[in-house]
C-alpha cells in the first residue's frame, strides 16, 4: 500500500505500511535507545512492518542496505545516515523510484529537495550548550583539554567540535589533542590511553567527550592509570544516557549535554504524513537539556533511557 493508511492506527484492516530502516550499527548506548525507540513505534499494531538494517558503521554497507530497500519497494525509506557526505546518488535512487525518504537522528549534505523530511537534535546546539559551561568553568585559567571525537565525517562529530570551538575561543582552553574514538566505549578508553601515555595524568585538565560512552571508557582509562576522573581531570560529554548519568551523579563526568534518542513516534508520524501527502517541515528539532553534577542525582530515577 501506497497510501499510509493504517498507520495512523485507524483500523482500517489496510496492508502494513513497509517501511526501510538503514540504521547506523549499534555503537553505543543512545543507539539502542534509538532503535528500540524505532521499533516501538515502526510496529505491526500501528501498521507497520519494519525491514531493519544496522550496517555496523560502514557507510558503504549503509548505502547497499538502502539500495535494498529500494529493489524491494518498500512504502517508504528512514535513513540514520552514518556519515554526512555521499548520498547524492542513491537518494536520487529512492526518488526515482518514487519512494519517500526519512532522515532521523544524523543530517546529510546532499540537498533538501532529495529527501522529504528530517528529525533529530541541534548538535552544533549541544557542543555550544558543553563549550559555554567549559568556558565558563575553566576559561580562566590555562586548562589542557583533549577531545575524544565521534565517527569522522558524521554530523553530530562535525557539529559538535565546531559549536564547542565557537564557544570557547578567546578563552584559557587549549586543545592539546583531538582525535576519534568512534562513538565507542571501547574507541574512547583506547584512545584516552594513548593520550595518558603522551601527556601524563597531569599534562592534561579537560576531556571534552562528544558521547557519554567514549566518556565512560576513558573513565577507565583514567582509573587505570591511577587517577581520579572528574576531579584528576574534568569530564564534559553529550547524550545523557543511563550509564553516563549514573557516571555524572557519582562524580566521575562533570557536565553531560542531553541528546535525545526517542525519535520513534516522530519519524513514525513523519512516515504517515508524508505517505498521505501532506505537508510536512524539512527540518524537525527535538529539544535537548543539560545537566550539572547536581541536576543528574534530581532526575537520574525519572529518565526514560
Ligand atoms: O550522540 C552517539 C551515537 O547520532 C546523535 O550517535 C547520534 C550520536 C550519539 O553513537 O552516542
Amino acid at each position: 500500500s501506497n497510501t499510509g493508511a493504517g498507520a495512523a492506527g485507524d483500523g482500517g484492516g489496510d496492508e502494513l505500511v513497509t517501511v526501510g530502516f538503514a540504521q547506523t550499527g549499534s555503537e553505543s548506548g543512545w543507539r539502542s535507545a534509538n532503535t528500540e525507540s524505532m521499533k516501538d513505534a515502526f510496529s505491526e499494531d500501528n501498521g507497520f512492518e519494519l525491514v531493519f538494517n544496522a550496517a555496523d558503521n560502514d557507510p558503504a554497507a549503509q548505502i547497499g542496505a538502502v539500495r535494498d530497500f529500494i529493489s524491494r519497494g518498500v512504502d517508504a525509506i528512514v535513513i540514520a545516515p552514518i556519515v554526512e557526505d555521499g548520498w547524492d546518488d542513491v537518494l536520487q535512487e529512492a526518488s526515482d523510484a518514487g519512494i519517500p525518504v526519512i532522515l532521523e537522528d544524523r543530517t546529510v549534505t546532499s540537498s533538501d529537495d532529495l529527501y522529504a523530511s528530517w528529525v533529530g537534535l541541534d548538535f552544533k546546539k549541544e557542543g555550544v550548550t558543553a563549550g559555554e559551561w567549559a568556558a565558563e568553568n575553566f576559561g580562566d585559567t590555562p586548562t589542557k583539554m583533549v577531545v575524544l571525537e565521534g565517527t569522522t565525517g558524521s554530523a553530530p562529530a562535525n557539529d559538535r567540535a565546531e559549536g564547542f570551538n565557537e564557544a570557547i575561543d578567546g578563552t584559557a582552553i587549549e586543545t592539546i589533542d583531538s582525535q576519534t574514538g568512534d562513538f565507542t566505549r571501547d574507541g574512547g578508553k583506547t584512545v584516552m590511553e594513548g593520550f595518558l601515555q603522551k601527556y601524563g595524568l597531569d599534562g592534561i585538565d579537560l576531556l571534552y567527550a562528544h558521547n557519554d560512552d567514549m566518556a565512560l571508557g576513558a573513565i577507565e582509562a583514567i582509573e587505570a592509570a591511577g587517577g581520579v576522573p572528574g576531579e584528576d581531570i574534568k569530564i564534559i560529554s553529550i547524550d545523557a544516557v543511563h550509564d553516563g548519568m549514573q557516571a555524572l551523579v557519582d562524580g566521575k563526568i562533570n557536565f553531560i549535554v542531553e541528546c535525545n534518542p526517542l525519535l520513534g513516534e516522530l519519524a513514525a508520524g513523519l512516515v504517515t504524513d508524508v505517505l498521505a501527502d501532506k505537508d510536512v517541515e524539512k527540518a524537525n528539532y527535538v529539544e535537548d537539556q543539560s545537566f550539572t553534577q547536581e541536576q543528574a542525582a534530581e532526575v537520574i530515577d525519572s529518565r526514560a533511557y
